[in-house]
């Protein structure tokens, strides 16, 4: 049995929606983040980073939730890897943009808008990050178009691991209305059952 540590609202969310996306079999087990378990020396011992996820599947253990999921996929279910070489290129190119390019301005607006104390609060970090975010979304969207998904006509790790990025910036104030392929790229995936069941696991 696969264990997957951390909160669905957190990294671990991607890793949530892609044991759902496999229909594997797995246990979600929470990280306490208030008491600081995940700086445990239990928890270390599965990711010494100190973050969530950690994912155990007997004798493996591993951090990196995109990392996580490219583990999630090969062994379980590897379609979602794409089914060519092209494919995967394409899985392994939008998931390393997503983390590497899009999340960072993100998760900076984010931490901003959300966690900081208002008094510490920094226009300028906020600013200067959502002015990288158009351009990222305008390559995402001439990406998308006349296709459903980012591989084509089937989902993968591509659209996963970047919609789980994507996903944060209608709640950082992002205006989305420019960017028509993604939001119905978006929608596609709304109605995909396995998001439906990680959307339900985020709402506790
Ligand atoms: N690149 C890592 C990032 C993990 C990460 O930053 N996790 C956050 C929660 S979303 C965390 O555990 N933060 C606690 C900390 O930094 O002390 C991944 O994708 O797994």
């Amino acid at each position: 049995m696969i264990t997957l540590y951390g909160p669905a609202r957190s990294s671990a969310g991607r890793c949530l929606w892609c044991l759902e996306e496999a229909g594997v079999a797995y246990e979600n087990k929470q990280v306490d983040m208030r008491t600081k378990e995940h700086k445990s020396e239990a928890f270390l011992a599965l990711n010494p980073n100190g973050k969530v996820p950690a994912l155990v599947d007997g004798n493996t253990t591993l951090f990196e939730s995109m990392a996580i999921n490219f583990y999630i996929a090969d062994k379980y279910k590897p379609e979602l890897l794409g089914m060519s070489a092209e494919e995967r290129a394409l899985s392994y190119q939008w998931s390393f943009w997503a983390s590497s390019e899009l999340q960072d301005p993100i998760i900076q607006v984010f931490i901003q808008k959300v966690f900081m104390p208002e008094e510490k609060r920094s226009q300028t970090v906020i600013d200067e990050n959502m002015a990288k975010l158009p351009a990222y979304f305008q390559v995402l969207d001439n990406a998308l178009a006349n296709k459903t998904y980012l591989n084509g006509k089937n989902f993968s790790l591509a659209d996963l691991n970047t919609a789980s990025v994507v996903s944060i910036a209608p709640h950082i104030g992002l205006d989305m209305s420019p960017y028509k392929n993604v939001n119905l790229w978006l929608n596609a995936i709304g109605e995909r059952p396995a998001f439906q069941a990680y959307s339900n696991l985020r709402k506790g």
